[in-house]
């Protein structure tokens, strides 16, 4: 389909769309093709938009989702109807859940057959399945509202909180016409989707006094702050202050791991001794215990800088709460501090020893040279490797593979680390390497269980077929959190023994190691990042190694009926 195509001075759905996108900036397409969405990609690619082109939905959604948090604008995923739009859910709901801005675009099949429920081809009321899982979810029933539902579809996904929108297209909008002119008119140029909020001067004071009558201050920095793109502020405040700071997983990079004033090598002692917490961009969700007990402390106050009001109290009470944008925040923040906040020494000093004593205990586990290959020596065998690559982008995913990889895997740039995020969910990986080398146009090493990568293995193919330059490194110890015994049947935690991943690769013509000890790894790792080509790494590693659940073993169900013993 192109221009020409078009009859006389009309215009229709299909075009209206394209340009719409266009005409907000947006570059890149993920999805998957079929009814009624075939000639609206088709038309996009040939307008100029890249379309990346996933084999499920669900990984087109994810890449979709990430490419909004590394982008700051929100990432686009389109579907079919019916099952095409359920499965982009998933990374819709994903989005919102982590607050990256995304927009899920599906076609739909005819209203006036899908709401009397006549059986149409992939019938479904999309828009309200849709609702519970996003931000915003609008439906466009006019071409001319095409423009307006974009431009809905923008602010929602990027103001405030950012998170997941819906905007449903039927079928019949994409083909309707429209006079050219009275089309080109409708089109929104949004300005300014996500406008700077200040906070109010005096919750600025109140938070600048409860730090500075401190004694023992700690700052969690979360993605949200690195979402925020307020480095510079961030670390100034960090830097003049002298608080100690923790990142969040995808936090680390905000400021380097190597930084001394790091505390993420003495996480519990500084979370447990902390007399203020300041949370940016950082949720008190289960990542962070609730901020409960055994980990917390009851005395312990908090500030809380946050862009969305109803986050305040959800978990313990915030005696400073900060409502703004965290760029404007730190900023304000630099320009009150005057000296206020001492340093306070004696308290940084306990957590230089503690973080030196774990360096130390966990040296010993990470110098290991176990065969077979355990989590930390394979991991170490991955960072030795990376030590020279900081434009790397990590994905990393799996309940072992990702706890280790979170705490042996160091990051010296913001946003270069996406991984299972706010649910801890398996079957991001591809799709967040996929959307990471696209829109980075950077190297990307995706971490990942033999479990996990299952979720979205078939995505290699995409990799493939665009020539990303992503390494894929499965950490193979034959099952979900660890492997199966010889000779039993297979468990409901059991995955094939022996399984050459790495064939799955060169099937599609991208090149595929089998690694089994740790200096091979490291020459794999290194001689995949040189060639800027796909690679998957099968990395053999002993399946009695890592635990069930990971470092969440304890929220397994418990039966209350069992026998103490
Ligand atoms: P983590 O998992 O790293 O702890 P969360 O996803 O739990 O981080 O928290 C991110 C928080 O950041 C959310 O509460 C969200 O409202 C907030 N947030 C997102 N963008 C901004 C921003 N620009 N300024 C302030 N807060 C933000
Ligand atoms: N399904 C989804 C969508 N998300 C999940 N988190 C799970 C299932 C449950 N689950 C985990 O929480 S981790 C995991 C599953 C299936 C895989 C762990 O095995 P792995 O990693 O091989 O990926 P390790 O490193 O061997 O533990």
């Amino acid at each position: 389909m192109s221009e020409a195509e078009l009859s006389g001075d009309m215009t229709d759905g299909f075009h209206l769309v394209v340009d719409a996108l266009k005409l907000n900036g947006v570059d890149t397409i993920f999805g998957v093709a079929g009814i009624p969405i075939t000639d609206l990609l088709r038309l996009a690619q040939n307008e100029g938009i890249r379309y990346i082109g996933f084999r499920h939905e669900q990984q087109a959604a994810n890449a979709a989702a990430i490419a909004g948090y590394l982008t700051g604008k929100p990432g686009i995923c389109m579907t079919v109807s019916a099952p095409g739009f359920l499965n982009g859910v998933v990374g819709l709901a994903n989005a919102t859940t982590n607050c990256f801005p995304m927009i899920l675009i599906s076609g739909s099949s005819d209203r006036n057959i899908v709401d009397l429920e006549q059986g149409d081809y992939e019938e479904m009321d999309q828009l309200s399945v849709a609702r519970p899982h996003c931000k915003a979810a609008y439906r466009v029933n006019r071409p001319q509202d095409i423009g307006v539902g974009l431009a809905r579809a923008i602010r929602a996904a990027c103001s405030g909180r950012p998170g997941g929108v819906y905007l449903d297209l039927t079928a019949e909008v994409l083909g309707s016409a429209l006079d050219a002119e009275t089309g080109r008119k409708s089109l929104i140029k949004v300005v300014d989707p996500a406008p700077a909020s200040p906070a109010a001067a005096e919750s600025i004071d109140r938070a600048i006094e409860l730090l500075a009558n401190a004694q023992r201050p700690l700052v969690i920095l979360g993605k949200g702050a690195a979402y925020a793109r307020a480095d510079a502020e961030i670390r100034s405040f960090i830097e003049t202050t002298g608080i100690p700071f923790l990142p969040m997983s995808m936090a680390k990079g905000l400021l380097p791991d190597d930084h001394e004033q790091s505390a993420a090598a003495a996480r519990s002692y500084a979370i447990g001794n902390a007399d203020v917490v300041m949370l940016a961009g950082a949720r008190l969700n289960w990542l962070l215990s609730h901020g409960r007990a055994p980990l917390w402390n009851a005395n312990t106050k908090f500030v809380q800088v946050d862009i969305s009001p109803t986050e305040i109290d959800s978990n313990r009470a915030i005696a400073a709460p900060v409502i703004g944008d965290i760029k404007s925040v730190f900023t304000a923040f630099n320009a009150a501090l005057k000296g206020k906040i001492k340093r306070q020494g004696p308290w940084m000093d306990e957590i230089g020893k503690r973080r030196q004593q774990n360096v130390e205990r966990m040296a010993a586990r990470l110098n290991a040279d176990p065969n077979p290959m355990n989590f930390s020596s394979a991991l170490r065998a991955v960072r030795n490797a990376l030590a020279t690559q900081p434009d790397v982008y990590i994905v990393n995913e799996g309940a072992n593979t990702l706890d280790f990889g979170r705490n042996i895997i160091d990051m010296d740039k913001p946003r270069h680390r996406l991984d299972s995020g706010t649910w801890g969910v398996m079957g991001i990986g591809m799709g967040y390497a996929v959307a990471a080398a696209a829109v980075t146009g950077k190297p990307v090493v995706a971490i990942e269980g033999d479990s996990a990568f299952g979720f979205s293995g078939m995505e290699i193919e995409t990799i493939c077929r665009y020539d990303l330059p992503v390494t894929t490194i499965i950490f193979n110890n034959n099952g979900v959190y660890r492997g199966d015994p010889e000779g039993m049947p297979y468990t409901p935690t059991g995955l094939l023994r022996d399984a050459h991943y790495e064939k799955i690769i060169e099937a599609f013509g991208g090149k595929g190691y089998h690694c089994t000890d740790t200096p091979s790894l490291t020459a794999a790792l290194t001689e995949a990042l040189a060639s800027g080509k796909p690679a998957l790494i099968n990395a053999v590693i002993d399946p009695t190694a890592g635990t069930e659940s990971g470092h969440i073993q304890s929220l397994n169900p418990k039966s209350a009926a069992a026998q103490k013993k």
